[in-house]
């Protein structure tokens, strides 16, 4: 019979995109619980026509509950998600908590299914949804990947508001008004101006000079694809842009693929589009993808500063609250139906 679900953090961001995507799929539940943290407690959400009460997540919170998708930061995720699965739920975590646990299926349903062996309903687990420009970056650069194998991947982001929360995104709409009406900018969650501006990630930056975004792409990628070879280097920029991550990517590969071969194999991969009209310097952008499901990719070109055909160029748009985020999340859980 259909599972009984539970939402984690949802009231956030993610967390209401986690309840369209399951209405959108038609997704099959005896019963839903919303849980959030005792300030949001007692706020009503009308999902499927039926009203319903967010209650306060507690160690009791998933006993009858068969798939927890989470999203309420890593600290919640720490504590909860073991508890979750002691009681025999399957944990989808979209925090970054667990993700490089040995053991712990990092899964990007059309990239690495296979990952997902063994995990099922009635059999406590925990599965981690990869970061948002990783899922993005991945979409495009996997197929071309198992085509002919990717031994090095530069990657440079274009990181939307949504990936730092609906505060970030409130905030980038108030500055660009006040920007424009001469006031100065409100700046509560980055230290520095945003609308009209790009700055690099506001996450921390790591001994090596990366910071942690970057990494997460350096590390997701290698266990993803399990390949601890594969070389992979981001630089990972915030832009004034509200809900889709947009990515170039240089792929350098190890036997050669021509950049139509390329294309048509991209317009063959799941949950991609291929927008690639140089004649009319039509291209994927993040407007273009917003509140969409698919990931669009364009650009698609050979590097010529590579030897023959064994580099090529690309650019890729998704959105980051959906296949980013609770889109993915979700198609994982309808892995386990
Ligand atoms: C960001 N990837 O875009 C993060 C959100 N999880 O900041």
């Amino acid at each position: 019979d259909a599972p009984s679900l539970a939402v984690v953090g949802v009231t956030g961001a993610v967390g209401q995109e986690f309840l369209s995507v399951l209405s959108d799929r038609s997704f099959p539940y005896k019963s839903i619980k919303l849980l959030a943290s005792k300030r949001s407690a007692g706020k009503k959400y009308t999902f499927e026509d039926n009203e319903y009460v967010v209650e306060e997540l507690n160690k009791d919170s998933f006993d009858d509950v068969d798939i927890a998708l989470f999203s309420a930061g890593g600290s919640i995720s720490k504590e909860y998600g073991p508890i979750a699965v002691e009681k025999g739920c399957v944990v989808v975590d979209n925090s970054s908590a667990f993700r490089m646990v040995e053991g712990v299926p990092l899964v990007i349903p059309e990239v690495n299914p296979e990952a997902m062996t063994g995990v099922r309903i009635g059999k406590g687990a925990l599965v981690a949804n990869p970061n948002c420009s990783t899922i993005i970056c991945l979409m495009a650069a996997t197929p071309l990947h198992k085509r002919a194998k990717v031994l090095r991947m530069v990657v440079s982001t274009y990181q939307a508001a949504s990936g730092a929360g609906a505060a970030a995104m409130e905030e980038l709409e108030l500055q660009t008004r006040e920007v424009l009406e001469g006031k100065r900018p409100t700046c509560n969650i980055f230290k520095q101006q945003y609308a009209f501006n790009l700055f690099s990630h506001n996450a921390p930056v790591l001994p090596n000079g990366y910071n942690e975004e970057e990494m997460k792409l350096v590390k997701e990628t290698r266990k993803i694809w399990n390949d601890k070879d594969v070389k992979v280097t981001a630089t990972c920029i915030r832009v004034p842009v509200m809900r889709a991550h947009a990515e170039s990517v240089n792929l350098q590969f190890a036997s050669p693929l021509d950049e139509n071969e390329a294309r048509e194999i991209l317009k063959k991969a799941p949950g991609v589009v291929v927008i690639d009209d140089r004649a009319s310097n039509h291209f994927p952008t993040p407007l273009e993808v917003s509140n969409k499901d698919d990931v669009a990719v364009g650009r698609i070109r050979r590097d010529e500063s590579q030897d023959g055909n064994h580099g090529l160029d690309i650019f890729v748009c998704g959105d980051q609250i959906r296949k980013g985020a609770a889109l993915n999340a979700v198609q994982i859980a309808e892995m386990l139906l």
